[in-house]
C-alpha cells in the first residue's frame, strides 16, 4: 500500500486509482441526480448518497445500498482491504462534494458518526488538502502542518491516528502554489508531477467521493423499500 511517509499513521495515496472512462462513467452519473437532492452552500454544494444520516445525532443511516456507479469503487476499497478493520468491512456511505475554482471546506474534523476510515477520489481536477495539528488545549494550529496533493482520479485514505489527530480543509483559492517535493507530502507519490513541475497549477471543477462506514444503521424493513431504489 501506498502510505504516505512523514504524516501521522496511517494515510495512503494511490494515483489513478480508477481509470479516466470510470471518472467519465461516473461523472455523468453524477450529473445525471436531480438537482433537487444537491444541499447548495455558499461555498460548495454536497450530496449524500443513499441519504443523509439521521436521528437527533445525525449519526444514523437508513439501510439502502450504495449507488451502483459507484461499485468499481467499493469493490477495489474491499480489495485494498482498506476497510478491514471497519464495523460493515466496506464503505455504506458517500458524501459527493463539487468544488468550483475559487471554492473550498473549512477545516473540520469528520467525526464520530463514522468508523475512523475515509476514502476520498478526486474527480475532475487536482487539490490541495491541508493537514492541520490539534495544539495541546484541542485547538487547531493556524497553519496547515501539511499539504496533500490530490490528482484526478486518485485516492486518499486516512485512518488511524491521523484522522482522531488532526483537521483537514482546502482552502478557497482558484490556483495552487508552492508545489514541490518540499511542501508537498506525497510528491514522491504522484502518479504524474508535470502538471505541477512549475510550482502552481489552476483548479478545475472538482467533484470529490467521500467514502466512509457509518456505524450505525437502522433497518426499516419493507416500510421503506422504497428508498432501496439504486440511483
Ligand atoms: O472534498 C474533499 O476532498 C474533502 C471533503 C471532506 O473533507 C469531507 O467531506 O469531510
Amino acid at each position: 500500500m501506498d502510505l504516505v511517509e512523514g504524516l501521522p499513521p496511517s494515510c495512503y495515496y494511490v494515483p489513478s486509482f480508477i481509470t479516466p472512462s470510470e471518472e467519465e462513467h461516473i461523472l455523468n452519473a453524477i450529473h445525471k441526480l436531480p438537482e433537487s437532492r444537491w444541499t447548495v452552500l455558499s461555498h460548495r454544494r454536497l450530496l449524500s448518497l443513499p441519504s443523509t444520516l439521521t436521528g437527533s445525532a445525525r449519526d444514523t443511516l437508513l439501510a439502502a445500498p450504495m449507488p451502483a456507479f459507484l461499485d468499481a469503487i467499493v469493490t477495489r476499497l474491499q480489495q485494498g482491504q482498506y476497510f478491514e478493520t471497519s464495523t460493515h468491512k466496506a464503505p455504506n456511505h458517500v458524501l459527493i462534494n463539487e468544488y468550483k475554482p475559487g471554492e473550498g471546506i473549512m477545516p473540520h474534523e469528520d467525526g464520530p458518526a463514522y468508523d475512523p476510515i475515509t476514502a476520498t477520489v478526486s474527480l475532475g481536477s487536482h487539490t490541495v488538502l491541508e493537514v492541520y495539528k490539534k495544539n495541546e488545549g484541542g485547538e487547531r494550529e493556524v497553519k496547515p502542518t501539511w499539504r496533500i496533493l490530490q490528482e484526478p482520479r486518485s485516492l486518499l485514505v486516512t485512518t488511524g491516528e491521523m484522522y482522531v489527530t488532526t483537521l483537514h480543509g482546502i482552502s478557497e483559492i482558484q490556483m495552487d502554489e508552492d508545489l514541490d517535493t518540499k511542501q508537498i507530502i506525497n510528491w514522491h507519490l504522484l502518479g504524474d508531477r508535470r502538471p505541477y513541475n512549475t510550482g502552481q497549477a489552476r483548479r478545475q471543477t472538482r467533484i470529490s467521493l467521500t467514502l466512509r462506514d457509518v456505524i450505525k444503521v437502522a433497518n426499516l424493513g419493507g416500510a421503506l423499500k422504497f428508498m432501496n431504489k439504486r440511483p
